[in-house]
């Protein structure tokens, strides 16, 4: 693997040294089963569309998917009724784009590649994400839906405050691809963890945290508590264990056993999963507790992955 590369557009040298593989690429992989986001991204890809269009369009299926109570419109509200997402997007230059604690704009995941390519910042956050939005012609929209409302409403009879695992298997939608040109970009979007504190940001929109792209190496998202992903810089923790000659697979084992080991760390009582994808196709996933999976598209097949967990009861 060519260590320590961090170019755009690779020469043939640089494809040598990486043992760049054309005719594995493009691949898209993502947290969950997500089939038709991982679709969505493959066939941009496929149609000559860069990888940082294939993680833009694959992310919004799901954001745009009611049923899926963790992301985009639908998501399950935090304590107080309020749909609040966070998104972030990376592209193979390394420059990102983040919003937090967004209201009423569905595509969270877009509206971060606007801050990226439109602003000097990285991140907006609440009303001025939401305003900046407008101001590029984002729609207004109740993200609560009936589905998400009831459950919420079920909810407040206890109002007990407990994340679950693995909530129908389908979370947080994290991202990674590289395109036929080697070039790798990430997102990560989400409307967090249910029932939080109104104003609660999770790990999802933070460069780092909850995902990370080095172009010359490769990329990392997670899902799960992300208060847990957040004190160990997970994302970038695997990227650079890659850097240092890690393969995905042992990149995110290892990143997973930096949580479990903390001192005093309740890892038994939830979960977080990570997925990672090298410069040279190579990808891994790994989780906590068991019932994570992984899409991928690659080579014409589009499959759901089980992984592998530091639990295995
Ligand atoms: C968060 N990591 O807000 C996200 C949400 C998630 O399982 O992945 N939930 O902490």
């Amino acid at each position: 693997m060519g260590l320590g590369i961090a170019n755009d557009a690779l020469s043939n040298v640089d494809k040598q040294k990486i043992n760049l593989n054309e005719d594995t690429l493009p691949v898209v992989i993502a947290t969950w089963d997500v089939k038709n986001a991982t679709k969505k991204a493959w066939k941009t890809m496929q149609n000559h569309e860069s990888s940082l269009d294939a993680i833009e369009k694959g992310c919004m299926v799901e954001e745009a998917n009611e049923k899926g109570q963790s992301v985009g419109k639908g998501g399950l509200p935090d304590r107080d009724g309020n749909v609040t997402l966070d998104a972030c997007i990376m592209n193979s230059k390394g420059d990102c784009g983040s919003v937090v604690f967004l209201k009423n704009i569905k595509h969270a995941i877009s509206l971060a590649r606007k801050v990226m390519e439109d602003t000097p910042h990285v991140m907006l956050s609440g009303i001025g994400a939401e305003e900046f939005g407008y101001s590029m012609g984002f729609v207004k929209e109740d993200l609560l839906t009936e589905a998400s409302k009831k459950a919420w409403n079920k909810w407040k009879k206890t109002s007990k405050y407990d994340p679950i695992i693995n909530i129908e298997n389908h979370d947080t939608i994290g991202m990674l691809a590289i395109d036929s040109s080697g070039n790798i970009s990430g997102g990560c979007t989400t409307s967090g963890l249910a029932y939080k504190m109104h104003g609660r940001v999770g790990d999802s929109p933070i460069i780092g945290s909850g995902l990370y792209v080095d172009n010359g190496i490769g990329g990392a998202v997670a899902t799960g508590l992300g208060e847990e992903v957040v004190k160990t810089v997970g994302s970038f923790l695997i990227v650079e264990l890659m850097r240092q000659g890690h393969s995905p697979q042992k990149a995110c084992e290892i990143a997973i056993k930096r949580i479990v080991y903390k001192p005093n760390s309740n890892y038994k009582n939830f979960q977080v999963g990570y997925i990672a994808l090298n410069k040279n196709g190579d990808v891994g996933c790994y989780s906590i507790q068991k019932g994570f999976s992984m899409t991928k598209y690659q080579s014409n097949k589009n499959v759901n992955i089980k992984s592998d967990s530091y639990i295995i009861s």
